[in-house]
């Protein structure tokens, strides 16, 4: 019923607004026309994160987890300089968090890769830390 008192561009739209990892599509958001981020730009992003860089972090700037994550590798990998990108400071930032869940089975943040696998969030980074799994993955 809602769908037929929009246009059908709105119609298509609201529909693939809907969509886990929706396309290259105009909608409207907030009366902002704006361009969902299309699912291979966010994939590609990611992975190539991850591929690219030994260690990748995937934080938000006011996340204190995240924060005690940074601190651990800053603290004892000061020669490593992780990628870190703060997703609550991107546009992409919401679709980059979807896509990381769909691809870890984890939603929070941080995310910690290290060598391509995926650690976990800081409760995780700080036990492979004291377990010394994670000074063997930065040195692999
Ligand atoms: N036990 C987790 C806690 C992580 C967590 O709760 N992170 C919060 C931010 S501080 C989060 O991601 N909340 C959901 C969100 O921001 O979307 C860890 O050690 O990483």
């Amino acid at each position: 019923m809602l769908l037929r008192l929009l246009s059908p561009t709105q119609a298509i739209a609201r529909r693939i607004n809907t969509a886990r990892f929706p396309v290259a599509v105009p909608f409207n958001t907030h009366n902002n026309l704006r361009f969902a981020h299309t699912m291979s730009s966010v994939q590609d992003l990611v992975e190539n994160a991850i591929a690219s860089n030994k260690i990748a972090i995937f934080s938000k700037s006011w996340c204190p987890y995240c924060a005690r994550a940074k601190k651990l590798f800053q603290e004892n990998f000061p020669e490593e300089t992780p990628l870190v990108l703060e997703l609550d400071l991107r546009d992409d930032g919401d679709a980059i968090q979807d896509y990381l869940e769909h691809k870890t089975g984890q939603s929070t943040v941080p995310n910690v890769f290290v060598n391509k696998k995926q650690v976990g969030g800081n409760d995780k980074t700080q036990a492979a830390f004291k377990s010394g799994e994670l000074t063997r993955l930065v040195h692999l």
